[in-house]
């Protein structure tokens, strides 16, 4: 596989000219001194500044490039034994990276946690406050771009040749702020500090190109096609360490940054407006400059096509460059390399490949395919058919023309197969074909994944059925045996090792230490789940977890949370299909009793109610849905009424640091997606691995998770998939549902009479209306059921001991959703890629 260094093209003999050269490099020395030491050196020589003179910036940098200092010999030993071994590895396609914070990790994974503090502290330095220095790089949007945070994590941790591939976006997901409790969004800088934690490579640049035509040639009798692009970049990576936890291992994550070629410095040369040719270097840069923030309804970019082509196309020229040797025997690159497809993002790798094959490589095209359909697998990580990535026909010939040549060529073929299976059904080879032809033609990139690939694979058991039934089911049925499912896990090394120490630390004392790798041990707390004593101690760490929030929310935003109140979180992107409206609408119902005087206030059990969403900025009626959560807000928390039972609170810019303090504190998590609608969620798995009890509906990683916590631990309301599509062909008019409920009529008329817009009845119209008259995700179908199950909630919260024994039942319980496990199970059913050392 493919490491810091383009491998074969270095001279060996250079390393070996001087005998220092030839001794292994060595990490510093794993003490208090060698770590101030290194410390010091890392400030003085890399950040130029003596410790009396220096920042918390500065500082943090310092400490960084310490931790990474001692990664360094293990990461270059593992680029070296992968070069030698030639073992088949992963190649992880995916567009979005969700790391978070890295320094915290790296200390984790190196189990130099207590060394850095206290050698930190012997400079007089608190590492708590240089740890909160660290920008988090966003470069993904939400679940997708976690899960394959959460997957290199495993892999490098299970010790499986792997290379996450993808793009080093220089702004990525938007900051989020508040105006008024509107969304404004903000450049996420999150370079602008400084970046320890990457190793640009220039020497190791892919040029990519784009645009032109193409033409046939005459090759001793043969015709071939050549492409003659007219612009390109360079694709410059930028490597990053993935180290494994307490193994010894570090693999690579490598992100690709474009930079402008030196045809672009000729244009600029020649040109006489010097000032206009620098701007066209930056038209090249524009493609990794930034992240689009749209998660779920593609816009049919131009620069979102180039965005995905140019890393794409860099990673697989990088592995077949420079990871394999040179004179490698092609037809055997499936037993060499899987490359896996994270959603359709990354799928024009697949005519990209049998270009390479074909065009650049001279192989038949028979064969080429024979390999490219060995190297693909792909993961769909959506319903909503909306989300299904189109490429205008008109766009991806203008950009590639080549690609669109060789995807029509595999269509014909491919459809060739269709009419010889079931003869000229053409409605099924109408629906089958990777070109739509409504409203416009266009490439139909999950056809085109599909057809490619090894396996297809959705993310929950209940997402891959659908997938199976509806989505894809004529491909399904074409392929029997391709479709699978792997669900999706998280990683517990973050989400429950470093995010919730003190609860790690209580698993630690009943079990040892082995659960972080082997997370099924877990089942082992079932037991003391009886102990009254662990169960104070559970409850004592969910407390302090609060106090702990606290304390940030109080410090980031000037939030208070109440470490008496029950924590209720909905924490995920702003979506209608998540239904955060559901859940607004059980506050106001709350809020609407207590001002109505239909509840005594001493009846309300005291909640802090806590969001966390951003909205795409384009989307409408989701910005109005945040605007409408804060005002919701400013009015309950204000009103002398409520005497404090209920807070809402909505800290803005969610993001990986933040869910890290929120779900350890969490109490009951809000999973109430409509059934059918939600692929897995992972937000789920980590709420319910923190020892929350979910409120859910029965739909992606849900239905597991009930499942295996058992029905009294978990609170099941709504309709089924099934249901949904009965109530859905019966046609759902949700004025049926308004006018038959008065407590749902009351909150609906209380949010449209103004009283959480200072009386202007106008600003949240389109919300009310969406909700009356234009919802395709049934939210007051649900309501009465999502409100009885809330009355449930409460009951059971009053009895906190027995609610403390459910929670850790859920901890006991949640093993399966480790990301380890969803390793084991795409490395076993999918890419087969055993650990190597
Ligand atoms: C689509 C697009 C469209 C174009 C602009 C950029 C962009 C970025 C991402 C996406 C796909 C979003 C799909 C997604 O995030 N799905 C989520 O995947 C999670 C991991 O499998 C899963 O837990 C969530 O249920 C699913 O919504």
């Amino acid at each position: 596989m493919s490491e810091n260094a383009p491998a074969h093209h270095i001279a060996h003999s250079r390393e070996e000219r001087h005998p220092l050269a030839k001794a292994p490099v060595t990490a510093p020395p794993n003490t208090v001194d060698g770590f101030v030491k290194q410390f010091l050196d890392n400030l003085n020589f890399g950040q130029g500044v003596a410790l009396s003179a220096s920042g918390v910036n500065d500082q943090y940098l310092a400490l960084a490039r310490t931790v990474r200092d001692y990664l360094m010999a293990r990461w270059l030993e593992t680029v070296r034994r992968q070069l030698v071994s030639q073992a088949k590895g992963v190649c992880y396609l995916s567009a979005e990276y969700l790391l978070g914070r890295q320094l915290g990790n790296s200390l984790l994974a190196t189990g130099l946690e207590d060394v850095a503090a206290e050698a930190l502290a012997e400079c007089g330095i608190d590492i708590a406050d240089l740890r909160a220095q660290e920008v988090e790089p966003g470069l993904g949007n939400g679940g997708l771009g976690r899960l394959a945070a959460c997957f290199i994590d495993s892999l490098a941790t299970m010790s499986v040749p792997s290379i996450g591939y993808g793009i080093r976006y220089e702004y990525g997901i938007f900051r989020q702020t508040f105006e008024d409790g509107q969304q404004v969004e903000k450049p996420d800088r999150w370079l602008s500090m400084g970046s320890p934690w990457e190793f640009p490579h220039p020497e190791a640049a892919q040029t990519i190109s784009f645009g032109g035509r193409t033409e046939q040639y005459d090759d001793d009798g043969v015709t071939r096609t050549r492409w003659i692009p007219d612009w390109d970049v360079l694709a410059i990576p930028y490597n990053y360490m993935v180290p494994g936890y307490l193994n010894g291992r570090v693999n690579t994550l490598r992100l690709w940054s474009a930079q402008a070629t030196k045809a672009f410095d000729l244009r600029i040369f020649n040109a006489g407006d010097y000032a206009e040719a620098v701007r066209a270097q930056t038209f090249a840069e524009n493609i990794s400059k930034v992240l689009y923030p749209e998660d779920s309804t593609p816009q049919g970019k131009e620069l979102r096509l180039q965005q995905q082509y140019f890393f794409a196309a860099a990673s697989i020229a990088d592995f077949l460059d420079v990871v394999l040797p040179p004179d490698y025997d092609l037809t055997k690159l499936p037993d060499r390399a899987i490359f896996q497809l994270n959603d359709t993002h990354p799928v024009i790798a697949v005519p990209e490949l049998m270009r390479q094959l074909v065009d650049v490589r001279g192989l038949e095209w028979e064969q080429a395919w024979e390999i490219t359909q060995g190297c693909f697998a792909y993961t769909c990580h959506t319903l909503l058919p909306e989300a299904l990535e189109v490429w205008s026909v008109d766009l991806l010939g203008r950009l590639l023309p080549r690609h669109l040549e060789i995807i029509y060529r595999i269509n014909e073929e491919f459809l060739a197969a269709v009419r010889e299976r079931y003869g000229d059904d053409e409605l099924r080879v109408r629906n089958m074909s990777i070109i739509g032809e409504h409203p416009e033609r266009s490439v139909r990139m999950a056809h085109l994944a599909t057809v490619a690939s090894v396996k297809v694979n959705g993310v929950a058991e209940l997402h891959s059925q659908l997938l199976r039934e509806k989505v894809l089911h004529d491909f399904h049925e074409f392929y029997p045996g391709k479709f699978t499912n792997v669900t999706n896990g998280i990683t517990p090394r973050r989400f429950l090792r470093l995010a919730n120490k003190s609860l790690s630390e209580l698993i630690t004392d009943a079990l040892g230490p082995g659960w972080v790798t082997d997370l099924d041990r877990l089942r082992e707390l079932e037991t003391y789940a009886e102990d009254p004593e662990f169960r104070e101690r559970f409850a004592e760490v969910k407390a302090s977890n609060k106090r702990r929030l606290n304390r940030v929310l109080l410090e980031r935003d000037g939030l208070e949370v109440d470490d008496t109140h029950m924590l209720d979180v909905m924490v995920k992107r702003l979506h209608e299909y998540k239904r955060q409206m559901l859940k607004l609408l059980h506050i106001v119902t709350l809020y609407d009793g207590i001002v109505s005087g239909r509840v005594p206030i001493s009846e309300v059990t005291p909640r802090t109610f806590i969001f966390g969403a951003k909205a795409a900025p384009g989307y409408r009626i989701a910005k109005d849905i945040i605007h409408l959560i804060n005002k919701v807000g400013s009015v309950v928390n204000a009103d002398p009424a409520v005497e404090g039972r209920l807070k809402v609170l909505f800290p803005p810019n969610y993001n990986v640091t933040l869910a890290e303090r929120i779900i350890p504190a969490a109490d009951l998590s809000e999973q109430i997606s409509l059934a059918g609608k939600e692929a897995s969620g992972t937000g789920n798995m980590k709420f319910a691995l923190n020892g929350a009890l979910t409120i859910g509906t029965d739909d992606g990683a849900n239905v597991e998770i009930r499942q295996l916590v058992g029905d009294d631990h978990f609170f099941l309301f709504g309709m089924t998939e099934p249901e949904v599509e009965e109530l859905a062909a019966k046609g759902y008019v949700p004025s049926d549902f308004y006018r038959a409920d008065p407590n749902l009529r009351s909150a609906i008329d209380l949010i449209a009479s103004g009283a959480f817009s200072g009386g202007d009845r106008s600003v949240f119209e389109p919300v009310i209306s969406n909700l009356l008259y234009n919802d395709r995700f049934m939210v007051l179908a649900d309501y009465a059921a999502y409100i009885a199950a809330q009355e449930r909630v409460d009951a059971a919260y009053a009895d906190a001991d027995t609610w403390t024994r459910s929670a850790i039942l859920n901890v006991a319980r949640c093993g399966f959703f480790s990301s380890d496990r969803s390793m084991r199970d795409y490395i076993d059913r999918i890419w087969h890629t055993p650990p190597s050392f």
